[in-house]
């Protein structure tokens, strides 16, 4: 039983290893670093793509992270993340408050104990700080995404420290972390220019991959097959797809420098590549979110409710809380939107709580530099028949995302009150109105979208 589960995982980490290797090597010839190099020199959208990949991602896109082979002042924190995991989750949830207050404060008071007893504070410190000071030598950049990831995902197993997370955790509101994950995370925050007390998508997910596609922090260990698929398919989902944003990133600034030199027959070209790069994108949404690899009847317990958040803290006297993971931190479908001139999906204030300060800087610029509305009925007729198909693939994206996410958020899961990953709030007085809440705003999106079309068609 045991060698089967470990043969059917070995086939599948190489069929996933051959279709990478496959998904990149289309891009051999033009996608590479000296093209990256030809576009910054070119472009504003080119600068910005640039200096994430340089500074965010390591060199790559997305970001490279290694998980483990760290400066040893770190090291702890991996090794102890490693230890807790088999404690987090259990296959049974309890529905009473008092053994789940007992298992979350053995929890935490043990994860407590480990920090203590094995972190060297003022190793970490000074490190940090010399970092920060732009001295990278005792640590490279994919080191430290990768610890950036570790220290998410150990503050995310803190916050909830029984998983399926249950009502008792959530009824706490602001929660005291233990200095040595508070002290790092303060840091690596302001590294990356993001203001939220909880990870993000690319915190616990992106950075939680190895350049073999790997991932490294897991939240259950030994619960069932079927939570161990779900829960690698689900997130491998949100890595893939900025696998192949990557090279639709760098058509896109090419599509701009062409239509600004007036060569439309090259951004023509250009826009071709970008929807068929965005058709493959989107089949690793329609291939994966279906019930046999996703299962709906783990995800909602085993998989989201380690990415909420629903805490928060004082700041200036007034009560802030952070909400947790959501889809709509993925860059590429910010990227799109802003390609397409559209207002982004989230608000300037949650843009700098949840997305990285180069993340949003690109995003900015390809908005500044959209060509949508420049676009002449007469001139321009095959390159907004191009803009169309970009907009068609959206609109079939956001209807289908709409319907297919329903019935997950629907899975029964009494152990705790209806709470996303995405949007912690749980003010809504039934969980039917909530999802009501939530669907209308994937409904204003999708509007959104349509409204869009009909500025080609005008
Ligand atoms: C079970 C799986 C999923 C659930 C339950 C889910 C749920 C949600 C919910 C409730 C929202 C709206 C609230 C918010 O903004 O946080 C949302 C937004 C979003 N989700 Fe998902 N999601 C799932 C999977 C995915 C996947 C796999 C992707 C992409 C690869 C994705 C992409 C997005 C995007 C881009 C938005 C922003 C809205 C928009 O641009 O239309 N989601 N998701
Ligand atoms: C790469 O791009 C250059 C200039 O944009 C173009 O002339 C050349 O044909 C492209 N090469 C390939 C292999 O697509
Ligand atoms: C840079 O950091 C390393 C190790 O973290 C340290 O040994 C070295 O002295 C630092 N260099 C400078 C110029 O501060
Ligand atoms: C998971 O289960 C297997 C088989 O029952 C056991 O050998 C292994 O030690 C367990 N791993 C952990 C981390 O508990
Ligand atoms: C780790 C992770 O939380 N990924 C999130 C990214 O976006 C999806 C889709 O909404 C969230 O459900 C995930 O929680």
């Amino acid at each position: 039983m045991f060698s089967i589960s470990i043969l059917v995982f070995s086939l599948a980490a190489a069929a996933y290893r051959l279709w990478r290797s496959l998904a990149i090597s289309k891009d051999s010839g033009n996608h590479t670093a000296s093209r990256l190099k030809i576009l910054e020199r070119s472009h504003e959208t080119g600068v910005a793509l640039s200096r994430l990949v340089e500074h965010d991602g390591a060199g790559s896109w997305p970001p490279k992270a290694s998980h483990g082979d760290w400066p040893s002042e770190l090291l702890p924190y991996h090794e102890i993340y490693m230890e807790m995991i088999p404690l987090l989750s259990s296959a049974n949830p309890s529905l009473n408050n008092d053994v789940n207050i007992k298992r979350l404060n053995r929890f935490r008071s043990l994860l407590s104990k480990k920090l203590s007893e094995r972190v060297d504070m003022v190793g970490v410190y000074e490190l940090l700080s010399s970092i920060e000071a732009g001295n990278w030598s005792g640590c490279c950049r994919e080191a430290f995404n990768g610890f950036y990831c570790c220290i998410a995902v150990l503050r995310h197993s803190y916050r909830w420290a029984v998983i399926p997370i249950v009502k008792v955790a959530q009824e706490e509101k602001i929660v005291d972390f233990p200095s040595q994950i508070d002290m790092p995370w303060a840091y690596l925050q302001r590294h990356f220019g993001v203001e939220s007390d909880s990870g993000s998508n690319t915190s616990n997910v992106l950075h939680n991959y190895n350049d073999m596609g790997e991932r490294a922090y897991k939240i259950n260990i030994n619960i069932s097959e079927a939570v161990d698929t779900t829960e690698d398919a689900f997130f491998r989902m949100f890595y893939d797809v900025e696998v192949i944003a990557y090279p639709m990133y760098q058509d896109m600034v090419s599509a701009n420098i062409a239509f600004e030199q007036g060569n439309k027959k090259e951004c023509l070209k250009h826009m071709q590549d970008i929807n068929i790069r965005l058709r493959e994108l989107l089949k690793v949404f329609y291939q994966n979110l279906v019930e046999s690899r996703v299962a709906k009847g783990m995800w909602l317990r085993y998989c989201q409710g380690f990415q909420a958040w629903g805490a928060g803290r004082m700041v200036d006297g007034e009560y802030v809380e952070f909400d947790g993971v959501s889809g709509s931190h993925n860059l590429c479908f910010m990227v799109l939107d802003a390609f397409l001139g559209m207002k982004s999906y989230m608000n300037e204030q949650n843009l700098c709580r949840y997305i990285p300060r180069n993340q949003r800087l690109m995003v900015a610029t390809f908005r500044k530099h959209s060509f949508f509305d420049k676009l002449h009925a007469d001139n321009d007729q095959e390159i907004s028949h191009q803009f169309g198909k970009i907009i068609q693939h959206l609109k079939v994206f956001r209807s289908a995302h709409k319907n297919r996410i329903m019935p997950y958020l629907a899975q029964p899961a009494p152990e705790r009150m209806m709470m996303t990953a995405g949007k912690s709030f749980n003010e809504p007085s039934n969980d039917a109105a909530h999802l009501k809440l939530l669907d209308n705003m994937l409904v204003s999106r999708l509007k959104d979208t349509i409204a869009v079309a009909s500025k080609l068609l005008a």
